[in-house]
């Protein structure tokens, strides 16, 4: 049985989340705090981030890790293509979402989410930053009517976790959500994802998270 540890709350959690309902792998989970400094903890996620799982062989971190070692332990039913050039451009838009959008946005969190301050010249750095990379997903990005296409895939667990935070950071810091302004419309998309039962399961348990912190 796999182990799922973090916080429903997280981003990246909720990607390998979504994954693993949508496979059908059974898995528990549990609530694992960033920045621990638990020596068992740092052993299966040595920078202390979340998510990491435990598989009877061992710790593993890093949502993609996470996802590819998913893909191949429980290859049915697929979240990547059988063709190689599809599954790769598949992993070419988790690029994008995970390290060009959300790695990005991810500077504003602070003031946007937590309460802090984020200098201007950051927020001016990261407005730059993403009106290049936003215009650079827009390029890849099919809508058609899941992210990569007419497949549910794996950029979908990322997209419906992520493309949010952009928009909401995004709007929080700067007035305007960047990715609608860019002519990105996300909302559409994770309406529609978001009536799967497992994307259901998903935001319900980040909502009751929430309340609790
Ligand atoms: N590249 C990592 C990013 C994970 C990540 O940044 N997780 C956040 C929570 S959403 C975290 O653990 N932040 C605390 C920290 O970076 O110390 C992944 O894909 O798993």
């Amino acid at each position: 049985m796999l182990t799922l540890c973090g916080s429903p709350i997280s981003n990246y959690y909720n990607k390998v989340k979504l994954a693993l309902m949508e496979k059908n792998v059974q898995f528990v989970e549990e609530l694992v705090p960033t920045k621990s400094t638990d020596a068992a903890v740092l052993g299966d996620s040595p920078l202390a981030k979340i998510p990491f799982i435990r598989t009877p062989q061992g710790g593993l971190c890093e949502s993609q890790a996470i996802m590819e070692y998913i893909e191949a332990a429980y290859p049915n039913p697929p979240l990547l293509p059988a063709d190689p050039y599809a599954a790769a451009k598949v992993r070419e838009l988790i690029t994008f979402l995970d390290l060009h959008l959300e790695l990005v946005v991810r500077d504003l969190y602070p003031q946007a989410f937590f309460g802090g301050t984020v200098s201007e010249s950051s927020q001016a750095r990261v407005r730059k930053q993403l009106e290049k990379n936003i215009a650079a997903f827009k390029r890849l990005v099919r809508f058609a009517p899941y992210v990569a296409g007419d497949v549910f895939t794996q950029a979908d667990c990322s997209a419906f976790n992520n493309l949010p935070l952009v928009g909401m950071a995004t709007k929080a810091i700067y007035g305007e959500d960047m990715l609608l302004a860019a002519g990105v419309d996300y909302k559409t998309y994770v309406k529609f994802v978001g009536e799967r039962a497992t994307a259901r399961k998903v935001v319900a348990d980040r909502k009751a998270a929430s309340t609790q912190v």
